[in-house]
Order: C-alpha cells, then structure tokens, then sequence
C-alpha cells in the first residue's frame, strides 16, 4: 500500500521531507514502531538490529550511555541501521539557546551527521529548532525536530498551559517534524492530537502491552490505544528489548501499530 493511501491527511497536509520518509518506511515495514534502543554496549546495540529491525520503523538513541563508543564502532551501526531501513532517532532533548544547539549538534558525538530526528525542549524559546536545522544544514543534511509536547513520566512539569504554548509554537514551524505525546494516557493525547491537527506527527514513549507502572516514574499505556488516540509512532524500549523473545514481541508491537492505524482511517 502507498504511504499516501494509508496516512490520509497526515501526508497530505505534513511537507517536511523527513516526515514524509518516516511515513514511507513505516508503510514499507508495515510497523510504527520506534525501538528505544537502551542498550550500553555497541555489540548489544548492533544485536537488536539483527533481532527486531525488521519489524521497525525506527531506533531511538542514547548515544552518551554506550559505554565503548567509538567514531567508528557508531558509524558501522549507523550504516547497519540504514541497510535495515530504519530511521535514527537520537532522544538528546536539547534545550539551550539556538546558537549552542546548533554547536551541540557536533561536538565528539557529531549528532548531525548520523541523526534524521532528535528532541527538543521548548523551554529557551523557538530559535532552538532554528538552531538544530542550522546543525544539520551546516553538514549538507536535513532533519526533523521533534518539541516535548508532553512527557511520560510520572509529575513532569510539562502542564496542559505549557503543552498549548510548545503546539501553537511548534505547529506552523517548518523545522518541526512532530511532537512527542504522553503514550500512557490516551485522553491526554486525544486532546494533543485535537490541538496539533494534521500537520505535524505525534510520537509517543510510555507505551508498553502490560499497560501500568515502569520503573523510577515511567507509565505505561497501550500500543493500540495509543495509535487510535493520534499517535503515529509508538516509542517502545523495554517491552521489547527486556522481552524473553524480542523478536517475537516486536512483531507483536508492529501488527498492533499497524492494525490501529487501519482502524483509525475507517
Ligand atoms: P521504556 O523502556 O519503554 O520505558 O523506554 C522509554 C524510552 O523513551 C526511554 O529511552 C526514555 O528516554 C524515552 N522517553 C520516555 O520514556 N518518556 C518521555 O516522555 C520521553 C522519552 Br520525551
């Protein structure tokens, strides 16, 4: 199926190219799922390709936790990731002014060079997507943002004003690839999707099929629920990762995304 038959109006109506390459692989995969990759080893991280990236869209990282980095080891990984037709998501929740964000884009771990996505916070003002676009253009590449509309986590500070402000902000910016919901409360996130409209993407952490309590604050809601509330990528760590058999719940993560995107368009 064509990416624009089974993403309607979010194709029609989002013209940032890097959102229009998630929706093509996500089609292609028939999965909208986005591996967080919490993983500290290179060896471990390069594993998880081989085990589950063929029921992925995405890898979501962390590249300052690996605990034997190398330039080299993360550009094999990078390259192993594009032959598996994944999309990098690095989570670096940048939240400096746009000048020093754009810095930080390069530095030891050269973000620009290797991410399609990464976080923002809005927290110092709109020049930070300014800011990260500017990385990426400094090195012949392009990107999407992705603004912390909501979090997951358990007392964040991020309340329903500050969420309005991020998504009037962020909804009519070109840099702005999406915004990241809470997964684990589907009526949160309806009222995200009410706010954001069809132009932007949602993507939303805190999902997991045992929907509860995580470690240290996380929450947990449902992948199908998710989906139908407006999300358009499931963020997914350790309900995979720390799964008995990754593989098998990874599909299991996939065909839910997939079916409640159907579901959704009827
Ligand atoms: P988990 O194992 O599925 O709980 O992993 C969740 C991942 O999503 C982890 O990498 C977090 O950094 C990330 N995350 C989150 O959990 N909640 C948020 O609000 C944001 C990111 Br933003």
């Amino acid at each position: 199926m064509q990416a624009d038959e089974v993403w309607g109006r979010r194709w029609t109506e989002n013209k940032l190219p890097m959102a229009r390459t998630y929706m093509e692989v996500a089609s292609r995969k028939k999965s909208l799922v986005c591996l967080a990759a919490d993983r500290s080893t290179m060896a471990e991280l390069n594993q998880l390709i081989d085990d589950v990236g063929a029921h992925l869209a995405a890898l979501k990282t962390h590249v300052d936790l690996v605990d034997d980095w190398t330039p080299e080891a993360w550009n094999a990984f990078c390259t192993k990731a594009a032959a598996a037709d994944l999309l990098i998501f690095e989570d670096r929740k940048f939240a400096d002014i746009g000048g020093i964000s754009r810095k930080q884009m390069a530095g030891i771990y050269d973000i620009r060079t290797w991410a399609d996505l990464v976080t923002a916070h809005l927290i110092s003002g709109p020049d930070i997507v300014d800011g990260l676009q500017a990385g990426w253009k400094d090195v012949g590449r392009s990107g999407g943002v992705l603004l912390l509309a909501q979090m997951s986590s358990r007392g964040n500070l991020l309340e329903p004003k500050y969420t309005s402000q991020v998504v009037e902000l962020g909804r009519t910016h070109p840099g702005v690839f999406g915004f990241i919901g809470n997964g684990s409360r589907p009526n949160e996130l309806k009222l995200l999707r009410k706010a954001v409209g069809d132009g932007k993407l949602i993507w939303t952490p805190g999902v997991n099929l045992a929907v509860g309590d995580g470690e240290m604050g996380q929450r947990y809601g449902d992948p199908h629920e998710a989906v139908l509330a407006g999300s358009d990528c499931i963020i997914v760590g350790s309900g995979i990762h720390k799964a008995d058999d990754p593989a098998v719940q990874a599909e299991a993560y996939a065909k839910a995304s997939w079916s409640a995107l159907h579901e959704r368009n009827k």
